[in-house]
């Protein structure tokens, strides 16, 4: 028996809620295994996670990184051009992202950002209790971010809805999928229409993809796609990964105190908290030919599950894989991906972050739990709906 297969779903409520019992079978079970529920394979190993993740040409994404094929279903909306797409059409839209998004480029913001997020803690620390997902999670990117694309004010509660909608459709058909369908028209039809030239300031990343295109980097047809791929990656994914450190800290005191003893650490919190939570849990790819994973094949055709939240706690590559801890090097974690793929905006959300939690390390002596922390469902994202606390300053 070299293939082992499982029945359990990983978009069930109860996994969602709390995966790490099956991360354990899986990492236990063996380097792959058959999930038959779906008829997809699983790779919860760092080593064939990783392994998977850097070998594009066996695992491509053009077939789609959620569960449905490109190749024999409609996607829902016209693919990424960066997520969704392979060498060589991937090139191109990825060389013009990252240049935008590059620490070098973000230099500018520095300064900006750092002052909102001390303007937002000021604030939101005028109360003894509040909620730090609504508060600080939510709060923060949503005043920083859309302002450096250079999205318009209005319609900015836009942006939240859209991206759960888009994780979730990595996933199966279910009940949260259902849940979104009734707006996604709607958000669909917002998000577009934010994606063109005449609605974008002149100053953010979406005019600098549109100059792209007038400099022949990329064409003008790929433009608005690309400023797509902000709206739709930039906003939920950072929202969770704050409150994940947010979480981190309320329930850690004594790694709160080494953070406010050396604020330096705070990138390295964030990564930490990245990957002790895994703000995005899973990713598919398709292979690209029958291949060898340990002793078992995977066929051709055959959609793949990378469990990155599973590969981030593999206590063949971490020791103590389930303490948060800031004197541990984070780095080599998988939370946002590896290789060709690896995600584009990780120094956004790194600029993010160190400015919000260097703003809270100033003033806040101990932060605890003043409620039970409430999860937020999402096929793909590892998620708080509710995180009330109390902050000590
Ligand atoms: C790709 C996670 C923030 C834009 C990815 C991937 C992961 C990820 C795991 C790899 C997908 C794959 O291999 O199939 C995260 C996490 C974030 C975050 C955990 C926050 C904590 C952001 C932000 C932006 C962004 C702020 C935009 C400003 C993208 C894009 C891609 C991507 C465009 C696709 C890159 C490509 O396929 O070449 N992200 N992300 N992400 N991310 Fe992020
Ligand atoms: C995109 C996209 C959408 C969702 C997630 C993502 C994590 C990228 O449209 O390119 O990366």
């Amino acid at each position: 028996m070299t293939l082992p297969s499982l029945d359990a779903d990983p978009f069930a409520h109860d996994v969602l809620e709390e995966p790490a019992p099956l991360h354990a079978t899986l990492l236990e079970a063996g380097p792959v295994v058959h999930l038959t529920r779906y008829d997809v394979y699983a790779l919860a190993r760092y080593e064939h996670v990783h392994a998977a993740l850097t070998d594009w040409q066996t695992f491509p994404s053009g077939a789609g990184v959620g569960l449905s094929d490109f190749r024999k279903e409609k996607p829902w909306r016209p693919p990424s051009l960066l997520l969704e797409a392979d060498p060589p059409r991937h090139d191109a839209p990825r060389a013009v992202l990252v240049k935008i998004l590059s620490p070098r480029a973000l230099r500018r913001l520095r300064e900006r950002w750092l002052a909102e997020a001390d303007t937002l803690a000021e604030q939101v620390l005028a109360e003894p209790e509040f909620d730090a997902v609504t508060a600080l999670a939510q709060a923060f990117p949503l005043r920083v971010f859309p302002d450096a694309v250079g999205l318009p004010p209005s319609g900015r509660e836009n942006l939240l809805p859209y991206g759960d909608h888009v994780f979730n459709a990595f996933g199966p058909a279910g009940d949260l999928v259902a849940r979104g369908q009734p707006r996604v028209a709607e958000l669909t039809a917002w998000v577009n229409a934010r994606c063109q030239r005449e609605v974008l300031t002149p100053d953010g990343f979406g005019a600098q993809i549109w100059a792209a295109a007038d400099h022949g980097d990329i064409t003008h047809e790929q433009a608005p796609l690309i400023v797509r791929s902000l709206l739709s990656a930039g906003v939920d994914t950072t929202v969770h990964g704050l409150a994940a450190a947010l979480y981190a800290f309320a329930t850690h005191p004594e790694q709160w105190r080494r953070l406010r003893e050396n604020p330096g650490l705070a990138r390295v919190a964030f990564d930490e908290a990245v990957r002790w939570q895994s703000p995005v849990q899973t990713f598919f790819r398709t292979a690209d030919r029958d291949v060898a994973v340990g002793e078992a094949t995977i066929p051709e055709g055959r959609k793949i599950l990378m469990f990155l939240g599973a590969a981030n706690h593999d206590p063949r590559r971490w020791d103590d894989p389930d303490s948060f801890d800031l004197s541990r090097d984070p780095s080599g974690h998988v939370g946002f991906g590896m290789g060709i793929h690896q995600c584009a905006g990780q120094h956004v959300a790194r600029l993010e972050a160190e400015a919000l939690l260097t703003a809270l390390a100033r003033r806040v002596e101990r932060f605890e739990l003043a409620g039970t922390p409430r999860r937020h469902l999402n096929n793909t994202l590892r998620a708080w709906e509710s995180l009330p606390v109390r902050v000590h300053l």
